[in-house]
């Protein structure tokens, strides 16, 4: 997870390093833990219905027909009992809004989930987070969550629990095309039950569970290379704690540079810069939900976000505890997951721009001192820079440069760059008054339009180049490549993707 100083020589490095269509093709993983097999050699995935290949020229897949990999079955040919375990393990549905069970959850996630190349970080969700994650307002049936989408396996004998894999249904558009889908996540097997094929189970059984629901289609993201990524993304860091980031090794100091000076580069200003920047709140729903949608539109792969009420509950039901906004609680309330922020133009009361992140603390496995790096993860954002003519522009709403001309589309693009750069900036202000270490963001959206441009605006050092990277994948969808950022911030060009997973 550490980074350096300059993110565009480390992409050039990395993507030199390995070939890009191996990457795609999903024999070799960058960054991440290494995954060496070919697809042949993938016992399980070799059998369910994702891309087997990439093979062939990217034109063949650039012309291919885009849908279902299955035949289309309906509910009936559905498999209706659960899948047989080994013996001495048994099925449990999770009831997450169990405070009891929310717990369960919650260990088995602290102590087994997913950690860095050299075990020093495991990310550890908060019990908030879980809930807030679990909930999704979208549903075919009632809105709220599937309960049956939440699935534990226990020791039969203890009723410990030792396993876990869940989904939510969201909404995903693929290019022309939008389908149902489960959003997977949470996968984990116990460091004790490891390397016995659970995980095949785990997901076989959360098929048919999602099946059974009418919904054929899942996305998911993973660190390691699996058949056959969509898309890869790089985590980018923007240090908001030098001392710390130091000590615990997530960041290093770079030769001739001091802590001292290290802060000072790296300083951000105490508050906010925007004229209208504010907290988002309950009556900006309808706007942001609009503004939000169709900026998203522009993307290749996006969640749409079909109603306000899965709008209100993204970016406003994490927002913790009310009350009490005295000196820094002002900036973070009890059990918050989720910060959203709006610019409101203070003449027409227009929300302009959206912008938001949770938080995803990470455990510090090997410091003496220190036990949590309190971790900013960008999620979604939105602007109308994009979308309001230039001086001299078109006053058509166009949204897409096919129809706003290609100088106008530049002009547009380049307003869009340096409002993304202030808006990340105060987006910093505030994970750094809320107490954050560090400010998280992938190469997805138009990320790389601002992530190496803070310096301009304020004045400290951009965000720098780790190395993680994220995988996104598809199942039974099939679907030619989509950019995830990897060709770098120089460009100053969006990517394809614009789906945010947490
Ligand atoms: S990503 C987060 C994954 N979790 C972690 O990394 C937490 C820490 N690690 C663990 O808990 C275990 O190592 C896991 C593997 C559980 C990951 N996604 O049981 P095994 C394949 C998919 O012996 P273990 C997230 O949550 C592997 O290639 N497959 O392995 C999204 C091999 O298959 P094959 C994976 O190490 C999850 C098989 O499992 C992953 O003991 C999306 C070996 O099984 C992985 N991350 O446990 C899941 N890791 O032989 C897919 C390994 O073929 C959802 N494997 O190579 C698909 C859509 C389902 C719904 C469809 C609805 C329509």
């Amino acid at each position: 997870m550490c980074f350096t100083a300059d993110p565009t020589a480390d992409i050039q490095k990395a993507l030199k390093a390995v070939d890009l269509m191996k990457i795609l093709d999903g024999q070799v993983a960058i960054g991440n833990k290494s995954n060496s097999k070919t697809i042949g050699e993938h016992k399980f995935w070799k059998t369910q219905p994702v891309p087997q290949t990439l093979s062939g020229s990217s034109f063949a897949m650039m012309a291919m027909e885009e849908g279902p990999i299955d035949p289309i079955k309906t509910v009936e040919e559905v498999r209706q009992e659960p899948l047989p375990l080994p013996s001495g393990f048994e099925w449990s549905l999770i009831d997450i809004k169990n405070d009891v069970q929310c717990e369960e959850v919650y260990s088995l996630l602290s102590e087994n989930y997913v950690e860095d190349d050299d075990a020093m970080f495991r990310f550890r969700y908060s019990k908030e987070f879980l809930l807030w994650s679990a909930l999704t307002f979208r549903s075919l049936t009632a809105p709220g969550y599937h309960p049956d989408w939440h699935i534990g396996v226990r020791v039969q004998k203890t009723g410990k629990l030792v396993a876990f894999i869940s989904g939510i249904l969201v909404d995903i558009r693929v290019r022309s095309k939008t389908f149902p889908s489960a959003e997977i996540n949470f996968l984990c097997v116990h460091k004790k039950l490891r390397a016995k094929r659970l995980t095949p189970v785990l997901i076989k059984e959360v098929t048919r569970r999602v099946n059974l629901r009418g919904v054929w289609q899942a996305i998911y993201t993973a660190g390691i290379v699996l058949p056959t990524p969509i898309g890869t993304s790089r985590y980018y860091h923007r240090n908001l704690n030098p001392p710390k980031l130091v000590d615990i090794g997530f960041s290093s100091l770079p030769r001739s540079m001091t802590i001292a000076r290290l802060v000072k580069q790296l300083a951000v200003p105490t508050a906010p810069s925007l004229p209208g920047f504010r907290e988002m709140e309950k009556k900006d729903v309808p706007q942001v939900a609009a503004l939000l949608r169709r900026y998203l539109a522009r993307f290749e792969i996006t969640q749409t976000f079909e109603t306000d009420q899965e709008v209100e509950h993204w970016f406003l039901s994490g927002r913790g505890k009310e009350g009490g906004e005295e000196g820094s609680a002002k900036w973070r309330r009890e059990g918050q997951v989720v910060w959203a922020y709006v610019v409101e133009d203070p003449t027409t009361h227009v929300i302009t721009d959206m912008i938001s992140f949770y938080s995803l603390p990470s455990s510090i496995m090997k410091h003496p001192t220190h036990r949590i790096l309190n971790a900013a993860y960008l999620y979604y954002y939105a602007s109308d820079s994009i979308f309001r003519p230039s001086s001299g522009g078109s006053e058509a709403v166009a949204e897409s440069s096919a129809s706003v001309g290609i100088v106008e589309e530049r002009k547009r693009r380049e307003r869009l760059g340096a409002r993304l750069v202030q808006l990340s900036g105060d987006l910093m202000v505030v994970a750094k008054n809320a107490g954050f270490d560090v400010l998280n963001a992938l190469t997805l959206l138009d990320n790389n339009m601002f992530l190496s441009e803070q310096k301009a605006s304020c004045q400290s050092l951009p965000f720098g180049a780790g190395d993680g990277f994220l995988v996104n994948y598809l199942y039974n969808w099939q679907c030619a490549p989509i950019d995830g950022g990897l060709k770098g911030t120089s460009m100053k060009q969006g990517a394809g993707i614009g789906v945010v997973m947490l």
